[in-house]
């Protein structure tokens, strides 16, 4: 069988969702670095819809939402408890944190307004944590890419929010050696580059 191929961004909080199960699992894939706005022909014509993630199985089958390319990866059906929170990541956060990052995008938007309501998903997630302290591994690396794009927005003053259990869930897997591994820097590809495997050997 030949090796998956996964079209993904660096820095996208999806993507790293799909690269965090394939370096748990050490999987091999071909990682071709997308640059959004020069997206390469080969992915365009595997998924017309022109987002990352991508995953091109050995038998044609392509995997264009990250959800399901860790599903796929991990062979991982989610609980009722799993699904819960990604979608209120995937559908509440995901929305207010686009609108507090780029309020300039969208019309009649206050970004401060846009933090309040994506702040009341941490609470949540904060107090998840107290009742238990730790999540499953898949739901972990399907949640925290996103809620690190919603800390850098504002490092001071997230680290001085009440969500203590958030920012310390946060500082583990920031810190943890497959982050590090996930988040290793590659060029841009394009067609006729040697293979870069991911992970790194
Ligand atoms: N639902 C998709 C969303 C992926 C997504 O929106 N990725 C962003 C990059 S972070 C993207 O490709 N944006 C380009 C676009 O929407 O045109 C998934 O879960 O894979």
């Amino acid at each position: 069988m030949g090796r998956p191929i996964l079209y993904s961004f660096r820095r996208c909080p999806y993507a790293m969702r799909a690269r965090m199960p394939i370096v748990r699992t050490n999987i091999e894939v071909e990682l071709r670095e997308v640059v959004l706005r020069d997206r390469p022909e080969h992915m365009m014509e595997i998924s017309p819809k022109g987002t990352v993630p991508v995953l091109l199985l050995a038998d044609g089958t392509v995997i264009e939402e990250s959800l399901e390319i860790m599903q796929h990866v991990l062979n991982w059906t989610l609980s009722e408890e799993e699904q819960h929170w990604v979608s209120r990541n995937d559908d509440e956060f995901k929305f207010h944190l686009d609108r507090y990052k780029y309020p300039n995008r969208y019309e009649n938007v206050d970004e401060l307004e846009q933090r309040t309501l994506a702040s009341a998903y941490l609470m949540d997630l904060d107090q998840r944590l107290v009742r238990e302290p730790s999540f499953s591994e898949p739901l972990s690396d399907a949640l925290f890419p996103f809620v690190r794009q919603f800390a850098n927005h504002d490092r001071e003053w997230f680290d001085v929010q009440p969500w203590v259990n958030v920012i310390e869930w946060l500082a583990q897997n920031l810190n943890s050696e497959a982050f590090k591994r996930c988040m290793k820097k590659h060029k841009q590809w394009t067609m006729g580059d040697t293979v870069t495997l991911f992970p790194s050997p």
